[in-house]
């Protein structure tokens, strides 16, 4: 007897895809050309064929949205991660929110290993996103920050992001009370090798939330330079009030961006990380064609 289930795909490993509906688990397998076309994501919802010798994903359902690096669909919220150790990315940061917003996901900010950080520290990184980005300052280690962060989760599925071994399976460890594999940082950096090597959804009180390894989002990006600006909501305000409507914010005379920079009213350096990741994604288009 062969029967068909909807399920969501919580965990891919080797060509493996692990399906869960209601409370049952099925490892499903998947026909050559599903896996080619869009491939199938962590998140996915999908049809199963459940038959007594074989299970396997017959179809993958709409997804409302999803990321490619990594590959995650139907997610509410990114949680960029950040700490002291390592020495936060920023521009990193900063393409996860543009890509976030591209594909309608909430993005917020979470300081990790603050038992280990200088205040100064935390605030230098978390002000430069003041008033648009909700941010959470926490430790893995003494659970502070958790009430708080696991408070704004609740009926969400929320996928980590960030920098390796800035304590992102910790976090998962932390709410869960569970002993995932994480590493120390000297390990890692040694090897540059990322210590969470599968995608997976946890499912936390009231939320599910994904773990990811450490990735970069730089390759992969179908957001045109132009229109870059419009996935800053610091910049918004401003904009509109530039000489050109087409102004790119970059040089332009009477640009309302820069004179905000200028007052102080926009970050200097998240102002420069825009004109990087301007040009890279510029340079990267002009490459391509
Ligand atoms: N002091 C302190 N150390 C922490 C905290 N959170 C994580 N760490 C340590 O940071 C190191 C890296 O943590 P992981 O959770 O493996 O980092 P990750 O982001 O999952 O790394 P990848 O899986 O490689 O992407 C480990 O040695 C953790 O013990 C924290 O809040 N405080
Ligand atoms: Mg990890
Ligand atoms: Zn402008």
């Amino acid at each position: 007897m062969e029967s068909r289930i909807k399920g969501k795909v919580i965990k891919i490993v080797s060509g493996r895809y692990w399906v869960k509906n209601g409370q049952d688990v099925y490892v499903c397998s998947a026909r050559g050309r599903l896996r080619r076309t869009d491939g199938i994501y962590v998140g996915d919802y999908v049809i199963c064929n459940i038959g007594k010798k074989t299970m396997s994903i017959e179809k993958v359902l709409d997804r409302k949205n999803w990321m490619v690096r990594p590959p995650i669909a139907n997610v509410d919220v990114v949680i960029i991660t950040v700490a002291n150790e390592p020495e936060p990315d920023l521009l990193l940061v900063d393409k996860i929110i543009v890509n976030a917003y591209a594909q309608g996901i909430e993005p917020i900010i979470c300081y990790n290993k603050i038992d280990i950080t200088p205040e100064e520290e935390i605030i230098n990184v978390l002000s430069q996103y003041d008033g648009f980005i909700k941010t959470f300052r926490i430790s893995s280690e003494t659970k502070e920050g958790f009430v708080e962060l696991e408070g704004f989760l609740e009926g969400k599925t929320a996928c980590l992001a960030g920098q390796s071994a800035v304590g992102k399976t910790s976090i998962i460890n932390a709410i869960l009370d569970m002993d995932l594999e994480t590493a120390g940082l000297s390990k890692k950096i040694g090897r540059g090798k990322h210590t969470t090597r599968h995608l997976e959804i946890y499912e936390i009180h009231k939320a599910e939330i994904i773990d990811t390894c450490g990735f970069s989002v730089l390759e992969y990006t179908d957001i045109i330079e132009t229109e870059l600006a419009l996935y800053y909501p610091d910049f918004l305000d401003f904009a509109s009030n530039c000489t050109f409507n087409n102004c790119t914010h970059t040089r332009e005379p009477n640009c309302a961006i820069i004179e905000a920079v200028d007052k102080g009213m926009i970050g200097e350096k998240r102002y420069e990380r825009y004109l990087k990741f301007y040009d890279e994604i510029k340079e990267l288009r002009e490459k391509e064609y």
